[in-house]
């Protein structure tokens, strides 16, 4: 894809920080195709005939990176999808989880598309555990409970976070408190898109 037509925006924050409840709001209001790593690899895992079921199923629950090739693969064709179906070069995604580790990040802008900005949503991990332990109720999710947090976290801090430091390098982070209440948080991001994005 060409940076001319398509917009990306990396969507990054540790387990629970609010990416996925902050996408839903930017594509309502502002007309960006949210793409979620996780949820693309979990309906993949489901998806009968898939060669990666067992393999994505083992690495959610222990919260370690699959390798990247599948989930590009996945991003990737999700994109040409959502182009093909509105009958358009140009299109504007958030690509929310992704990269998580420095290898997915330089594969994907080598061969799919650059970044134009990164959103970090910025949260301690004690109020990300006690999202996740209430969802956790509900959700379903195989890796929402405390031992597969746990790893989740730590997964985050050794690998993921060193892609956030990257790009601050590259001066592409803006970076948002996501401890407010999700208003606060959807307003904080809007205002800092705008300054940027215009
Ligand atoms: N909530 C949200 N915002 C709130 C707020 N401001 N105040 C109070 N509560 C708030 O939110 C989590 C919970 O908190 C919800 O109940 C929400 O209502 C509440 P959510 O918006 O879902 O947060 P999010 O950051 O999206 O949390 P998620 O659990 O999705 O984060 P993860 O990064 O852990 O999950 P993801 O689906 O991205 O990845 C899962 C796994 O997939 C990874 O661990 C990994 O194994 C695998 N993966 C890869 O291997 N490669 C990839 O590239 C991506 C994923
Ligand atoms: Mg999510």
């Amino acid at each position: 894809f060409s940076p001319d037509d398509v917009t990306v925006l990396f969507v990054l924050g540790g387990p629970g920080a609010g990416k996925g409840t902050q996408c839903a709001r930017l594509v309502s209001e502002h007309g960006f195709t949210h793409l979620s790593a996780g949820d693309l690899l979990r309906a993949e895992q489901e998806r009968p005939g898939s060669q990666f079921g067992d393999l994505i199923k083992s690495y959610i629950k222990d919260g370690l990176i699959v390798p990247m090739e599948v989930t590009i693969q996945l991003l990737e064709n999700t994109m040409a999808d959502t182009l093909r179906k509105a009958g358009s070069a140009k299109g504007r995604f958030l690509i929310d989880g992704f990269p998580r580790k420095m290898d997915q990040a330089h594969k994907f802008e080598e061969t799919v598309c650059p970044a134009r900005m990164v959103l970090f949503y910025d949260c301690p991990e004690a109020v990300m555990e006690k999202r996740l332990l209430e969802r956790g109720k509900t959700s379903g999710r195989a890796d929402d409970n405390a031992e597969s947090i746990r790893k989740r976290f730590r997964t985050f801090v050794e690998t993921s976070m060193p892609v956030v430091d990257y790009y601050e390098r590259e001066g592409k982070v803006i970076k948002i408190d996501a401890t407010a209440s999700p208003d606060k948080v959807s307003a904080a991001t809007k205002k800092r898109l705008t300054e940027k994005l215009g």
